[in-house]
């Protein structure tokens, strides 16, 4: 069995330790572990009081993930387990040394009291899973906290720290010393008041008051659209919370969140979730890097370029408590840079995301320059000006001579060539991309580019320092566009394609918005600006891309996109909302004739195909060339970097999930029609639906 729980006594208190690193998982044995225990101190006439704790650096971090759609495990079930401890006549006081996850919250409401660090974080996260609190948390948090503060604690499954915690009633203290000592000075004055035990099923009060409520639950229902657009669990974790309020006992809604669990455990987007939770992990774990390659230490970082991903970039060093140079050699740009960042900060304050003094310190870490020699302290440089591969390889040319022996120099190229920009320094081996997405200081993705001679330790300490900043990091080979933007290539050329076709550019955006991103591709160009785009083709003497025309035409218009309110779409003054235009609409009509495409008529699944497609496809000839090391790296790129639904599991999930041989029998069907040769089916996607295999399978 995996995992297991040490006890001991102390005097007359029973001491029992969950043990199952790194975080402790209920797997098997901690289960067994747990109701053995527990049987042990009720059993032993000299034992007045339990107490539960973990070691390693969790309580418990919930069920262990890895047993969800794998076979029946052995040993007690943890509803069996939990029921030995809320049974248990002897008071059983839970010590939170560290996080206390989801199952592991559970357990720890089957205590009849609860202490904790003042460091550590409870909460109840099954949802990004896919999953509900399935081990009696709907029922018993709003039984000790209320409905409506359940459906915001559960419904977001953010973590709560231990003093919010306490101030909530989830814990009812927070040690101030050592954790199991002031659990055991607990433990006697709960036996010296007569050792009462306390079920937290027999509660009523702070539930009392919404019975009967249903407008508070419609209110939630109808925000779910907004927060969760899409997901399956969230739906019936209201319903749980709405049992737990409403059912005519406690069991009955204990009945009511079993039959919901089992609903999101086969549900597809519990799968997709946790391939995610997963690939984000084994994203970090490179074959070739050892754990024990020794890292360089950064302790303060320099930015070149105060735009906005140099600026997001430095915040991202900042909020870690690294001081950061930040360098433009252009004055007012770098002054207007620096505002920027302050008004981002002074946003945050303002929704109470982050305190004045907070804000104050991170300003305190981010020192502006002119001078380019200032940058030379830093351990290391991230150089984010615009991409420019002569402006780029200049820099570091420059960089070569100003950063000291040993530092980390990193180029936030989105797309070009990481080994040319290396050549131009005397030490490529120091030399990587780091390439963040914008906001940077939002988004949680960054690509490690690896050059040809990036060596090890370059690589190990870029990861590990995504890491330090609150990234998800991913190992990307140095080709054009890397992993996201290389793929991204395919799926906006194929959506430009099929409005030439016959397709609206509101139909194409309707089906991507509908299948779970935020925006389809037309609202997203005009977003960011079609002058953009065509400036640069302007620069470039024009482009004789038939995808190019349409933008081309719109914007020798003035049609730019959202920002003078016209672009693929008309938008009203002050309003981001697309509407159609007949202005726009005329324009792909005779762009399309004059190009002799013939018009056909479009399904929603065939819009899908040719968008999402193309993704699996190019990720396939990633992973065949050794770009990308697995499919859930790249999934782990879509979801964090390009706002692909999470609970769709990424773009090579999703082709698994269609069946790779499906995929392929379209995508040849597409080559053969259209002759693009972003339809050149992968050698590798030919293999795999030869044999049956999916991407999910494939290690290299
Ligand atoms: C649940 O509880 C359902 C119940 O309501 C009902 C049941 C009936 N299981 O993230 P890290 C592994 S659903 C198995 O790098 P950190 C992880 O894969 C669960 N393995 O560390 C990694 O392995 P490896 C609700 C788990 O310090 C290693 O531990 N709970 C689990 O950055 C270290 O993880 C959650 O959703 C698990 N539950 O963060 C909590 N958790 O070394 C999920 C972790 O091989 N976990 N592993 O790559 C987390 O949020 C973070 O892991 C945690 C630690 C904050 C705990």
């Amino acid at each position: 069995m995996k995992g297991t729980v040490h006890y001991e006594t102390r005097g007359n208190i029973a001491l029992m330790s969950v043990d199952n690193p790194p975080v402790n998982p209920l797997s098997s044995g901690v289960r067994q572990g747990l109701y053995d225990g527990v049987n042990q101190a009720l059993e032993d006439d000299a034992i007045d009081a339990i107490i539960l704790t973990g070691l390693n650096r969790a309580f418990i971090a919930g069920a262990d993930i890895s047993e969800f759609g794998a076979a029946a495990t052995e040993g007690v079930g943890l509803n069996e387990a939990l029921d030995k401890m809320e049974n248990s006549t002897k008071p059983i006081i839970a010590a939170l040394n560290g996080t206390a996850f989801g199952g592991g919250l559970e357990v720890a409401l089957c205590c009849d009291y609860r202490i904790a660090a003042p460091t550590a974080p409870v909460g109840l996260p099954e949802v990004k899973l896919g999953l509900l609190p399935g081990a009696g948390g709907t029922q018993r948090l709003p039984r000790l906290v209320g409905a409506e503060a359940a459906v915001k604690a559960i419904i977001s499954g953010d973590p709560i720290m231990a003093p919010e915690a306490l101030a909530m009633g989830i814990v009812d203290r927070v040690a101030s010393g050592d954790l199991i000592e002031d659990a055991t000075s607990y433990a006697n004055e709960i036996i010296k008041s007569g050792a009462a035990t306390r079920k937290i099923r027999d509660l009523e009060d702070k539930i009392a008051g919404d019975r009967g409520n249903t407008e508070l639950f419609e209110q939630f229902a109808a925000n779910l659209n907004r927060t969760h657009r899409g997901q399956f669990a969230p739906a019936q974790i209201l319903a749980c919370i709405e049992a737990a309020v409403n059912a005519e006992s406690f069991d009955a809604g204990m009945k009511v969140e079993a039959e919901r669990f089992a609903e999101c455990l086969k549900h597809p987007q519990r799968e997709a979730l946790i391939h995610i939770f997963f690939a984000e992990r084994a994203a970090n774990k490179i074959p070739g890097l050892d754990r024990d390659v020794p890292l360089m230490e950064i302790n303060t970082a320099s930015v070149i370029g105060a735009g906005t991903m140099g600026g997001g970039i430095a915040m991202c060093f900042a909020n870690a408590g690294i001081p950061v140079r930040i360098h433009d050699n252009d004055p007012e740009n770098l002054a207007r840079g620096v505002k920027v960042i302050e008004g981002n900060y002074a946003r945050t304050v303002s929704k109470g995301r982050l305190s004045q003094e907070d804000m104050d310190k991170r300003m305190s870490l981010i020192i502006p320059t002119e001078n380019f020699e200032d940058l030379g302290d830093g351990d290391v440089v991230v150089e984010a000006v615009y991409e420019n591969l002569d402006l780029k390889k200049e820099i570091f040319e420059r960089l070569d001579k100003v950063m000291k022996d040993g530092a980390l120099l990193a180029t936030n190229t989105s797309g070009l060539d990481v080994d040319a920009i290396a050549a131009s320094t005397s030490r490529p081996e120091f030399v990587c991309g780091m390439h963040f997405f914008s906001p940077a200081n939002v988004m949680r993705l960054l690509e490690v580019v690896k050059g040809k001679d990036s060596s090890p330790v370059t690589l190990g300490t870029a990861m590990a320092l995504g890491k330090r900043l609150g990234k998800v990091s991913v190992m990307a080979g140095n080709c054009p566009g890397f992993i996201g933007n290389r793929m991204l290539g395919g799926y906006t050329r194929q959506a430009a394609m099929m409005i030439l076709e016959g397709a609206t550019p509101a139909q194409v955006d309707k089906v991507v918005y509908d299948f779970g991103l935020a925006m389809g591709p037309f609202t997203m160009n005009d977003m960011v600006g079609l002058d953009l785009g065509w400036r640069a083709r302007k620069m470039m003497g024009g482009s004789n891309e038939v995808t190019a025309r349409i933008p081309d035409e719109l914007c020798e218009l003035g049609r730019y996109g959202q920002k003078n309110g016209k672009g693929y779409y008309r938008y009203d003054e002050g309003d981001r909302t697309p509407l159609p235009d007949p202005e726009a609409d005329e324009v792909i009509k005779r762009v399309a004739e004059e190009l002799g495409y013939p018009q056909k008529d479009f399904s929603d699944e065939e819009i899908l195909k040719r968008c999402m497609y193309p993704l699996a496809n190019i990720g396939a000839k990633l992973l065949e060339e050794g770009h990308a090391l697995r499919a859930g790296d790249i999934d782990t790129v879509y979801v964090n970097g390009y706002g692909f639904p999470t609970y769709v599991g990424g773009p090579m999930w999703f082709a698994d999930t269609q069946g790779l041989e499906n995929v392929l029998a379209d995508i040849e069907r597409f080559h053969e029609e259209t002759g693009d040769d972003v339809w050149k089916p992968s050698e590798l996607l030919k293999k795999l639906a030869a044999e049956g295999k999916s991407f999910a399978s494939f290690d290299g």
